[in-house]
């Protein structure tokens, strides 16, 4: 007789590869609640729905402007806002699902009929920027359990660390879904000719060793000082031979990606500019923060970890940095008020 284990193929190779559900259903009970496990399910199929519109923007009518500004006072692209209906419509009919904020609605969504269940915050597409130069863009989330049903605004400003759960995915040169919970990431790509996202970089660790910045250096002029001598003093590492490049897509989600990859921090500090912070705590940098450390990395909004403050708002903005450990540190010891 041959036994099922005796037949087995390596999951992350090979024609046979675990898919996002059998991943999910193979470890229900132990890392998902059924509830859970169909929410995950649900948020793949909206990846998918996304990813093809993402896939086709330029040949269909999908480029530019609706022509409407949006609660953070941008532009909102085509793009925004069939990625945003496209999650809050699988969302809703997903039956586990309480509550919704998107970062391109003003309010919160309460949904009906559910009472134990979760609450989602996400950015529908975040770097929507990089649209129509065919860049890499995506869509941030962060998952909370709620055991009653969300009654005001208040319900739901919960610190990050509450969160059961996190994720993002990316339109890039392949869509990748990555999931994280407090012990592990993983990492699916899509495989468009079957339509399944695949367990491709299963158990993800960010590495050790500094050796990428993501910065916008052309904010310099509007930083605080000590965030130009942190700069400074990374770049003076690279005096004898180069240990530390300078990468920086313009998607916090992408930019995010390539670090965990391959070992590198993002810095978005609060400057002249953006007095309280660029990116936005509920549905991009906790999601992220969240994922990093779970996949043994840091962050810091300059003195702790974003997953520790207790949001004042749904759109709050924060100053973020986040990725390799050494690079999170390096912050927080020039970080001054
Ligand atoms: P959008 O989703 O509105 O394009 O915002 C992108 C973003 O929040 C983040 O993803 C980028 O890293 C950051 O803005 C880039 O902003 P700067 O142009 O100020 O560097």
């Amino acid at each position: 007789m041959i036994t099922a284990e005796s037949h087995q193929t390596q999951s992350t190779s090979g024609p046979f590869r675990t898919t996002l559900t059998q991943h999910i259903l193979s470890q229900q009970g132990e890392r998902f609640t059924e509830r859970l496990a169909s929410l995950l399910t649900q948020i793949g199929v909206a990846a998918k729905q996304i990813s093809s519109q993402v896939r086709r923007a330029g040949i269909i009518e999908v480029w530019g402007q609706t022509g409407e500004v949006n609660v953070q006072g941008e532009e909102v692209q085509k793009l925004d806002m069939i990625a945003n209906t496209t999650f809050i419509e699988v969302l809703k009919r997903s039956g586990c699902v309480v509550a919704l904020a998107s970062e391109e609605e003003d309010d919160w969504i309460s949904v009906s009929g559910v009472e134990d269940g979760y609450f989602v915050a996400f950015d529908p597409l975040d770097g929507s920027s990089n649209i129509e130069v065919s860049t890499s863009i995506g869509t941030i989330f962060g998952i909370y359990h709620c055991s009653e049903h969300p009654k005001s605004t208040q319900d739901l400003l919960r610190p990050g660390r509450e969160m059961v759960g996190a994720g993002y995915v990316i339109y890039g040169s392949s869509t990748v879904f990555v999931y994280a919970d407090q012990e592990r990431v993983d990492c699916f790509t899509l495989d468009p000719s079957y339509g399944e996202f695949l367990l491709s970089r299963p158990n993800l660790k960010l590495p050790t060793t500094l050796t990428t910045v993501s910065v916008n250096e052309y904010n310099q002029p509007y930083w605080p000082q000590w965030m130009c001598e942190a700069i400074d003093e990374l770049k003076s590492r690279n005096q004898e031979k180069r240990i530390i490049t300078g990468r920086h897509i313009g998607s916090l989600v992408a930019d995010f990606h390539r670090n965990l990859i391959k070992g590198g921090v993002y810095y978005y500090p609060v400057d002249r500019n953006n007095k309280r912070g660029k990116l936005r705590l509920l549905y991009e940098c906790n999601p992220l923060a969240f994922i990093a450390q779970a996949a043994g990395g840091a962050d810091t909004w300059g003195n702790g970890s974003v997953l520790d403050l207790v949001p004042s708002e749904l759109h709050q903005r924060v100053g973020f940095f986040v990725g390799v450990s050494e690079g999170v540190k390096h912050i927080e010891n020039h970080y001054t008020e």
